[in-house]
């Protein structure tokens, strides 16, 4: 895929690769399967190219909890590998990074991180938004709302939650759920709200052990139900998929177009949650996409509880036509008390954020807040500086 712009297609020399290290505390506690966040440490990538500068997030978890990585890792996988991969060197276009790295195995997030950011320097020195230089034609994304278990763990507590997110538009709802938050919360919900677009994500709670207590979800006409099986499994979620008439959609699972074309044809999942960090940037995005897009496989937006840096990246990822239902980018103020992008993404009452028409991501970091924030900064110059 190209700009289809008929813009000249300019290299860039990566000159310059900041790391900057924040600590984002969530408006509310966010819990899953596999534990609670309330704080989310953050990386901020700052790339110099061609006389621009793009940003990037790295989206690992301060845990390896939901994959393998975390920011730590990742932090060493960035400053040993992959920063001198590319400091220096120059480009005819983003998707030639992967290339650079393709010796470097998984670390998707840490690649995503620094990958993206080159696309957003990119997107800015042909002068075009992120969306078009991806590939992507909408100007709104539809969007819906991801809701942890609550604290409380009451389901009353969930259901205002839900009513509110519902009131303020959001196409659909996703809930967590896992053993003993499951059959009875769906039930709750679709009595107080009735036949709301509703989906369940279990990350990885279940086993096959539980076929005949999942099958008992069908029963509420979910969209999909998320990876209920195991994060490195697709044979098993093959035999459930085949045992449940709900859609089986696929998030941790998926790290690459190939795992997705296996997935897809072992029959493991109808639907692909696409996160761009876990499958190592939008290169592979963009594969997946169009992957999937022929395959008539719907995908989806997933999230990492991102800043507005990593929100805006989805933003500009969802506009590609092959995503058709609903994602899980919300409005910054879902998240964040002040968000570090000016101004902050905004959900309107018909449930959609629009698509930036400005070049790049679109709208401005806050460089001032960036430093107020930054617990820790490494700056990585090429050798004979910006050139
Ligand atoms: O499984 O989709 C997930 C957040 C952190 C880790 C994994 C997931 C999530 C979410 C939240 O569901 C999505 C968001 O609002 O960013
Ligand atoms: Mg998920």
């Amino acid at each position: 895929m190209n700009n289809g712009q008929g813009k000249p297609n300019t290299g860039f020399r990566v000159e310059q690769v900041d790391l900057i290290r924040i600590a984002m505390p969530l408006k509310k506690p966010f819990t899953t399967s596999f534990g609670t966040t309330t704080v989310r440490d953050v990386v901020i990538v700052r790339v110099e190219a061609g006389g621009v500068e793009g940003y990037g997030e790295l989206v690992a978890m301060e845990a390896p909890v939901y994959n393998e990585e975390t920011v730590e890792t990742a932090l060493i996988i960035l400053e040993r590998h992959l920063i001198p991969a590319v400091l220096g060197r120059s480009f005819g276009h983003p998707r030639e990074l992967s290339r650079a790295w393709r010796g470097i195995r998984r670390n998707y997030m840490a690649k995503a991180a620094l990958e993206t950011a080159c696309w957003d320097a990119w997107a800015r020195l042909q002068g075009l938004p992120l969306a078009r230089a991806l590939g992507g034609d909408k100007d709104r994304i539809a969007v819906g709302v991801s809701i942890g278990i609550p604290q409380s763990r009451r389901v009353e507590d969930l259901l205002a939650d839900i009513e509110g997110f519902l009131a303020a538009g959001y196409q659909r709802i996703k809930v967590k759920i896992e053993p003993g938050w499951d059959v009875e919360v769906a039930r709750a919900i679709r009595r107080a709200f009735g036949d709301i677009p509703l989906m369940l994500d279990a990350n990885s709670a279940y086993s096959l052990a539980d076929v005949d207590h999942l099958q008992r979800l069908d029963e509420f006409g979910l969209m999909m139900i998320e990876q209920p099986l195991a994060h490195d499994d697709i044979v098993d979620h093959a035999q459930l998929q085949a045992r449940l008439t709900t859609p089986i959609c696929l998030d941790e699972s998926i790290h690459s177009v190939d795992d997705a074309r296996r997935a897809l044809d072992l029959g493991a999942c109808r639907i692909i949650n696409v996160k761009v960090g876990r499958i190592g940037g939008h290169t592979a995005m963009q594969d997946l996409h169009d992957l999937c897009r022929s395959r008539g496989v719907p995908l989806w937006c997933g999230g990492m509880l991102e800043t507005g840096v990593g929100r805006l990246h989805n933003v500009a990822l969802t506009a590609l036509p092959g995503f058709t239902l609903p994602g899980d980018t919300s409005g910054s103020d879902r998240y964040w008390h002040e968000d570090i992008i000016e101004p902050p993404v905004t959900v309107g009452p018909d449930g959609t954020i629009r698509v930036p028409p400005e070049a790049g991501l679109g709208h401005r970091v806050r460089t001032d807040l960036l430093e107020r924030l930054a617990r820790e900064r490494r700056s990585f110059p090429a050798k004979g500086g910006a050139a």
